[in-house]
């Protein structure tokens, strides 16, 4: 079952919503690692993921380290390639890029990183990446040289989730990008949502609690949430409070 590898409490069950929190080395420092630590344990969310298409920093490792040493909330890296690997973590999203057609990223960096992520105790979970387009190019569609699913088009999205789903991959991260100027359309969510039964990840210019439950009410399974928490560390128990809301009502 998706995410069990983690601590009981983190066990998925089909439902229930969860919320990561995307922390980007080159844009947090201590202290404000530490303001998102305090934060996170008074609004409680489900994992910290580490990472970004580009670092220009070494601050990763020193980030993983200063969580690690503060919480159990599980540290999930999203890495932007084989660099960025980083055995402290609990675990690591293997990306495919689905919706690009850059062998790089579907195969290629993770033929390099292989060897490392098998001797690790990392837990490892294959996911199919779906860039979409949010009104301009960012840092991810311009590092890994793709072009993204168009905005509007929520079929090309179900079959291309679909594709990754039958090819064995067990989550969907469906990405506008960081800063992305729109979210991911609800449509497209629930497109998505009807066409696969794996769980979904949805990211990407989520800075408004209308813009989390929009996403939540859609079908994603998980919500990431980076720019806007490191601008205004208060959304943080914003969205951790929608999570909450939402999960009141499983059953
Ligand atoms: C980006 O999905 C993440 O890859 C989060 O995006 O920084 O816009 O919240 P934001």
């Amino acid at each position: 079952m998706p995410f069990e590898k983690f601590h009981i409490k983190h066990t998925y069950e089909p439902g229930r919503k969860y919320f990561a929190v995307l922390l980007d080395p080159d844009n947090v420092d201590d202290s404000s690692c530490l303001q998102l630590l305090a934060l996170s344990e008074a609004n409680p969310i489900d994992f910290f993921f580490i990472g970004g298409s580009l670092l220009t920093t070494d601050n990763q490792a020193q980030v993983i380290r200063l969580i690690k040493s503060s919480t159990d909330v599980p540290v999930i890296l999203f890495p932007g390639n084989s660099l960025h690997i980083d055995t402290q973590a609990d675990g690591i999203l293997l990306l495919s890029l689905i919706s690009g057609r850059n062998p790089d990223f579907l195969i290629g960096q993770h033929v390099l990183s292989a060897p490392i992520l098998k001797a690790s105790k990392l837990a490892i979970y294959p996911t199919g990446y779906m860039l979409v387009d949010s009104g301009r190019q960012t840092t991810v569609s311009y590092m890994s040289g793709t072009t993204p699913i168009p905005y509007d088009k929520p079929a090309i999205a179900a079959c291309t989730a679909m594709a990754g789903e039958l090819l064995g991959l067990q989550y969907i991260y469906m990405d506008g990008g960081s800063g992305a100027r729109e979210p991911i359309s609800a449509e497209m969510i629930a497109a998505v949502r009807a066409a696969v039964d794996i769980p979904i990840i949805v990211g990407g210019g989520i800075n408004t609690a209308e813009k989390a439950q929009a996403a939540l009410t859609a079908g994603a399974d998980v919500i990431v949430v980076g720019n806007h928490i490191e601008k205004n560390p208060g959304f943080l128990a914003e969205v951790s409070q929608i999570v909450s809301s939402f999960n009141q009502v499983v059953p």
